[in-house]
């Protein structure tokens, strides 16, 4: 069952594809503060408000943002007042885990039979498929659960043009956006699950959404050596859906997956890597407008020309921002990796631009999980 992909993904849609994807939809968030976290995104992370739901048009109970940067969507919704199931939902949601994902949206061509092929294949169904439409056309969504208390809505848009979903109006940007766009598309989505669980998630994805192993993961030994994690990543057929889920693992230190669990109060979301086409530029940006990155020791530095090779950024730049560079078979890759974005050491984001590898860095685990576990011990974590 479990297969393995490699290379080259095939990403045009196959008509044997079990469950076919479009892509991300949205990644959203229950937080606090929608509107302070709207201005966030939009000047520390350069993202364009496109639409709003709230008092104003109709939404009395809660508030929602939508931020957009190329592809990648981000919904960010605050409870007002609790007066239904849904506000209460949110408001405890954010009493218990602080600000978090609750929703990993997929855009699929047909939510019904997403949603009847993954609850025939053992998802429970939080919402069964229905209709949403305004004068813009009809989205249909449905929704299932996945780890801890998030969901993955399954959203077919094909007939709709509005800026978003019914009951959300068209929004202008909150600020000047930045010159250069930071990030296009949203890369992957990682998910951390309690000890012992990952096996049964990668299960979980194979199975209900017929998702596929990617080659890429973390072992034993690299567990127990220094990373404290093990890891699997799963994804859709065409690669356009990359899910990495997390456990922690018994080793010498608090595993940073603990750190998250706990502060967390579960599972959940952990990163949500972001592809950018210039990632000097993107950090330079980023950096000047206050968003905190992992800090990386001058010793990666010193050798990391003579293992990565030629990069498109050359090594003292790489250096100047802290940026990681990885080499696999199939080209290179850039990343850098955010503190966490709120007070709980929870979700953070990682800014990828890739260069054939389809890798998520695995020759950066060692300094990147050292970077984390320096932050760890500054909180008291490790
Ligand atoms: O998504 C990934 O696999 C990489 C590496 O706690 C990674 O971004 C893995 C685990 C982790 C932080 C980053
Ligand atoms: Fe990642």
């Amino acid at each position: 069952m479990t297969q393995t992909t490699h290379h080259t993904p095939d990403t045009t849609a196959r008509q044997d594809d079990p469950f076919p994807v479009k892509g991300m939809d949205a990644v959203v968030f229950a937080v606090g503060n929608a509107k302070q976290a709207a201005h966030f995104y939009s000047t520390a992370f350069g993202m364009r408000l496109v639409a709003y739901s709230g008092p104003e048009n109709g939404s009395r109970e809660t508030a929602s943002y939508v931020l957009e940067n190329g592809s990648a969507r981000f919904v960010l919704t605050s409870v007002i007042k609790p007066t239904s199931a849904w506000g209460r939902f949110l408001a405890r949601h954010v009493a218990e885990h602080g600000d978090g994902v609750i929703d990993l949206a997929i855009e699929v061509p047909d939510a019904r039979a997403a949603y009847a092929y993954a609850v025939e294949n053992g998802a429970r169904g939080v919402t069964e498929p229905y209709e949403v439409k305004d004068e813009h056309g009809t989205v249909v969504l449905a929704a299932i659960a996945t780890y801890g208390e998030t969901r993955h809505t399954l959203v077919d848009r094909s007939g709709y043009d509005g800026p978003y979903l019914p009951g959300y109006t068209a929004a202008e940007p909150l600020v000047e956006p930045p010159a250069v766009r930071t990030f296009q598309a949203i890369d992957h989505c990682v998910g951390n699950v309690e000890l012992g669980r990952m096996n049964e998630w990668v299960a979980f994805y194979n199975k209900v959404l017929g998702f596929t192993n990617m080659k890429e993961f973390v072992g034993d030994d690299i567990a127990t050596e220094y990373s404290a994690l093990m890891s699997k990543v799963v994804a859709d057929g065409t690669l356009k859906v990359k899910f990495p889920i997390n456990e922690p693992a018994i080793a010498k230190k608090k595993s940073q997956i603990d750190e998250y669990l706990e502060f967390y109060g579960g599972a959940g979301v952990q990163h949500i890597a972001l592809n950018t086409n210039d990632i000097v530029q993107t950090v330079r940006t980023m950096r000047a407008a206050g968003v905190e990155f992992l800090d990386t020791p001058d010793s990666y530095y010193d050798t990391l020309g003579e293992w990565v090779g030629d990069t498109r950024v050359p090594v003292d730049t790489l250096r100047e921002l802290k940026i990681l560079a990885d080499r696999d078979e199939d080209g290179y890759l850039l990343q850098i990796f955010t503190k966490p974005v709120q007070d709980r050491p929870t979700v953070f984001f990682e800014l990828i631009e890739r260069h054939g590898s389809m890798g998520f860095g695995k020759g950066n685990f060692k300094a990147l999980f050292e970077a984390i576990e320096r932050e760890q011990a500054k909180r008291g974590n490790l």
